[in-house]
């Protein structure tokens, strides 16, 4: 079942969903060559408690962290660690989930280690490009598979592949609610979007094949032909018009 956000729980979603977004401000200037995963782990650790919050993944289905790190060719869910440090011309998604008040806010980026390659940021603008094209497609009487669509189409238009295994989600109470957004699909397809309902958009784009494998750690998701990967990812509301993109921090981040 979806369930439809009251005026009330939204408010509230709107502060979750601020400071996951603030995380990921805050974490920028640390994202550097030398920089461990493990570091910047416990950097928004600490910044999440600071504020009364806790980190959504930390034990979540088990996961032993506090924040998702995935480096190159990891597609998502990757676990911060202290073993290797990042390097010039590396991207790394971090993705942040806050609960707070009783309810959840998730969002994700890309960022560039250093000078990136000219290869690797295209992949990466056009993952961005292809989350801001999902979610001008989130109005009232539309349908899921509308957002779907505009991200599969731009993607695969640019010679890249769209990540079948995970997906976008409803969210508030629980980290993981109904509907699942899968990031591919037709227009007119899928269950009817209505206001009130709130979940992320998060398209894993890649630059070879869509193929996974999961590394022996049970979480880490890598491509399976070692291309790079890139996601981007908002937590979206659906009003009475359009959207309002809860993770946005107006004018001070670059999706
Ligand atoms: C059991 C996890 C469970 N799952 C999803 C658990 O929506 C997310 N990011 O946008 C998201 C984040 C995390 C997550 C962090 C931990 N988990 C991971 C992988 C497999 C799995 O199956
Ligand atoms: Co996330
Ligand atoms: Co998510």
């Amino acid at each position: 079942m979806i369930h439809i956000k009251t005026d009330e729980e939204i408010d509230i979603m709107r502060r979750t969903c601020r400071l996951a977004a603030e995380v990921l401000l805050m974490i920028e200037p640390y994202v550097k060559p030398g920089v461990t995963t493990g570091k910047l782990n416990d950097i928004c650790h600490d910044f999440i408690v600071s504020r009364g919050a806790i980190p959504s993944p930390l034990n979540y289905k088990g996961f032993p962290k506090s924040i998702c790190s995935s480096v190159n060719e990891v597609i998502c869910h990757g676990i911060p660690c202290d073993d290797r440090k990042l390097r010039n011309g590396d991207v790394v998604n971090l993705d942040i989930t806050t609960y707070l008040d009783g309810y959840h806010g998730d969002t994700s980026r890309m960022f560039y280690v250093g000078s990136p390659r000219a290869r690797a940021a295209k992949l990466v603008e056009t993952c961005r490009e292809a989350l801001q094209l999902g979610i001008a497609a989130v109005r009232p009487g539309g349908r899921l598979g509308d957002i779907g669509a505009a991200i599969q189409k731009f993607a695969e238009g640019r010679g890249y592949s769209v990540v079948r295994e995970f997906c976008g989600h409803g969210i508030g109470k629980n980290f993981h609610e109904e509907p699942q957004v899968l990031h591919y699909g037709r227009p007119g397809n899928g269950i009817e979007l209505k206001k009130g309902m709130v979940f992320t958009i998060e398209p894993m784009i890649n630059q070879g094949q869509p193929h996974l494998r999961i590394l022996p750690d049970k979480w880490t998701a890598v491509t399976e032909d070692g291309s790079l990967s890139a996601q981007w990812e908002h937590t979206i509301c659906v009003t009475g018009d359009g959207c309002e993109v809860l993770t946005r921090l107006d004018g001070k981040t670059p999706f």
